[in-house]
């Protein structure tokens, strides 16, 4: 006997949404000695692609010893003595990251290590950074930071414990294709650089659509009802 192929379904539509873990969509904590070369992230998650570009140099070994991306341990111990990245005030440092999923990620925090050169009349400067989005030309600040003096004066190959910094980015969303670049304003030395974001996972899958558009059974056997 056969029962009726029929089932009649909740019309209304069914919001799917789960809530998921934050990653570290990228990373960068070793840099070559270089003076012109982009590098790729030490660490990057699947879907994603990133590029620090560097106008003025990197330099290794060297950097930053405290083992974190800015203040975070949650992503692993990051090694030490493995290069750091230059930021002058003639030349900015840049960090990029794509999104090659087909969803949407929400942005959490940017992390780094950062540390001063002591201006010639004293004191440390300044680090704005800022953030464009698909290659845009305006930038959004985020913050502006005052790291620690660099304390191995011009040492280029010295570790030291820079300062850490968590930049808050939960107002921004990074979509499927889209591009968000980083610009460090300042000089000194950048190390241990993370985004960390959270993926989208929401889907609606709307049956009450689906029911209302004819959805139909492949199979039409008949019912036969006993
Ligand atoms: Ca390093
Ligand atoms: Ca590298
Ligand atoms: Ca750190
Ligand atoms: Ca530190």
């Amino acid at each position: 006997m056969k029962k009726s192929l029929f089932a009649l379904l909740g019309a209304s539509a069914l919001l799917v949404s789960n809530s998921s873990a934050a990653i570290l969509v990228a990373g960068w904590h070793a840099f070559d000695n270089n003076s012109t070369a982009s590098e790729a992230p030490d660490s990057v998650s699947t879907g994603f692609s990133g590029l620090v570009v560097k106008n003025t140099y990197s330099v290794s070994p060297g950097g930053d010893n405290d083992g974190t991306y800015g203040n975070s341990s949650a992503w692993g111990v990051v090694p030490s003595n493995d290069g750091y990245a230059r930021v002058t005030t003639a030349a900015n440092l840049y960090f990029t990251v794509t999104n090659n999923n087909a969803s949407a990620v929400q942005l959490t925090s940017l992390l780094f290590d950062a540390v001063s050169s002591q201006k010639a009349g004293g004191g440390t400067y300044d680090f704005t950074i800022s953030y464009s989005l698909n290659g845009g030309t305006t930038w959004t600040a985020l913050s502006t930071v005052n790291p620690a003096l660099n304390a191995n004066g011009f040492n280029p190959n010295q570790q030291e414990d820079f300062s850490d910094f968590v930049l808050n980015l939960s107002s921004v969303t990074l979509a499927s294709a889209a591009t968000i670049q980083f610009r460090f304003e300042g000089q000194g030395r950048i190390d241990n650089v993370a985004l960390i974001a959270v993926p989208e996972t929401s889907s609606t899958i709307a049956l009450g659509g689906l029911l209302g558009a004819g959805v139909f059974f492949r199979s039409r056997r008949r019912s036969v009802i006993a």
